[in-house]
């Protein structure tokens, strides 16, 4: 397969404050163009070429590092953008997801609380996600462009806690990033979406 950069879901200004457009700029059109770029080159004449995505990410983990860390990136990307909307956020999930949210992980609050936290405590670069594990939603966190695939799971949710998916809009103020994403950004309807998906 080819890796290519998608156009984001949404205009560039259409979070807002929340996450602006000088943010899309750097972190979709340079960031994630690189990981593409540099994910093509290394991808070119080995044994992963003919495969999906998802087995790309798994297979090259601890095998090929240049090459896991660009696609891995790529795939976690790829979802980030269609993982925000335009007045996404709020309590209301739609019920298949919040049936498991009731049921594996304390309920809304709690879940929102304990995801805010992974994101917060990952020290360095890496991700905060919610993932389904053995048909169990977990939250989890991960370093640089590690994702829950490569630890037996599926992500249904995840938010960046890169330094370039923050520092224009926020600064250093990463807790306050993620509560303002988790409760003014999250595409409730693409967790849904990932979830069915990942219980085929
Ligand atoms: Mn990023």
């Amino acid at each position: 397969m080819t890796l290519t950069l998608p156009a984001l879901p949404y205009s560039y200004d259409a979070l807002g404050a929340h996450m602006s457009a000088e943010t899309f700029e750097y972190h979709h059109d340079k960031h994630h163009q690189a990981y593409v770029d540099n994910g093509n080159k290394l991808l070119a004449g080995t044994e992963f070429e003919g495969q999906s995505l998802e087995d790309i990410v798994r297979g090259s983990h601890g095998v090929n590092a240049g090459l896991f860390n660009n696609v891995a990136q790529h795939y976690n990307h790829l979802h980030f953008w269609n993982w925000m909307s335009p007045n996404g956020g709020g309590n209301k999930l739609p019920e298949a997801v919040q049936t498991l949210v009731d049921r594996d992980l304390g309920g809304f609050d709690k879940m929102r609380q304990d995801f805010i936290a992974a994101g917060t405590t990952q020290f360095g670069s890496g991700w905060a996600w919610l993932a389904l594990k053995n048909n169990k939603l977990e939250v989890m966190k991960t370093p640089n462009g590690e994702n829950p695939l490569i630890h037996g799971a599926t992500p249904i949710l995840g938010c960046d806690v890169w330094e370039h998916s923050y520092y224009i809009d926020y600064r250093n103020a990463r807790p306050k990033y993620l509560e303002s994403w988790f409760d003014n950004l999250v595409n409730w309807s693409y967790v849904e979406e990932c979830l069915v998906n990942a219980q085929k």
